[in-house]
């Protein structure tokens, strides 16, 4: 079996044993170079679905990071409307069946989709969060899921993600009370357990398994696509859509 149910339900996230195809990874790791190679010459529209670096609040961000940080992308959202490889990706079995077996479901729709890249050395750390509840693209329940494509691989230097196992084992109400009262748990950065894998490796992440990761020391791009499923039947609570959203999974 390509996916460990139970591991998953137990620790909260899970390393797939099957992929995508290489040449699939590939095309996605080139259209991601593209993307970032032609950001400064983009139309307003298409900037705004960026976020740079050098627009996010950093204290720790010294004056030589500053400028080595110049036009480098934090986040892609929307992919597909950059690149058809990003809609192939959607298409893949691996995914299809991933998120199937882990929601029990086959009316699966997409939620939204993204790029998360932590540039070599200046690529910045995630805090401890959990997916759900969350202000984008949420739904009522927690019956959801992400699925991350790590392009690069992830090691520690390389700001790899970090779970704290078995912490997304409490009921939705206690993780929309924790939110509304602002007393998320704040582990110490070195908590959990990091998670190392290969280039082109596929992870589930439970959308309340508290998770995080530090920043890029080394000299490697990490770059991983994060897309977020959930049941046809679910509607989202948040006001934001994407193009893919509502998307069926097939
Ligand atoms: O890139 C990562 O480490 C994980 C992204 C993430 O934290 C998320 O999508 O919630």
């Amino acid at each position: 079996m390509p996916i460990d149910p139970d591991f998953f339900h137990a620790q909260g996230y899970v390393q797939l044993s099957e992929s995508i195809d290489t040449a699939l990874a590939d095309r996605l790791r080139a259209a991601v170079d593209a993307i970032q190679a032609r950001a400064s010459r983009m139309s307003e529209a298409e900037r705004a679905r960026l976020v740079f670096e050098r627009d996010l609040p950093d204290r720790r961000c010294s004056e030589l990071q500053s400028q080595a940080v110049a036009d480098a992308i934090f986040i892609i959202g929307e992919p597909c409307t950059f690149d058809p490889a990003f809609d192939a990706l959607l298409r893949c079995p691996a995914i299809r069946d991933a998120a199937r077996t882990l929601l029990a479901s086959d009316a699966l729709v997409v939620h939204f989709m993204n790029v998360t890249i932590k540039h070599p050395r200046f690529g910045r750390s995630i805090g401890w969060h959990r997916d759900f509840p969350n202000d984008y693209m949420c739904p009522a329940s927690s019956r959801f899921v992400r699925l991350m494509l790590c392009l690069d691989g992830m090691e520690d230097a390389m700001g790899a993600t970090r779970f704290l196992p078995g912490s997304h084992v409490m009921p939705d109400e206690e993780a929309l009370r924790e939110k509304r009262e602002g007393s998320r748990p704040r582990p110490s950065e070195d908590a959990g357990v990091l998670l190392h894998c290969a280039a082109g490796a596929l992870v589930a992440i439970h959308p309340k398994v508290l998770h995080g990761g530090g920043g890029n020391r080394s000299d490697r791009m990490r770059r991983n696509v994060v897309l977020q499923v959930g049941l046809a039947s679910d509607p989202l609570v948040t006001t934001e859509r994407e193009g893919v959203t509502g998307r069926p999974l097939r």
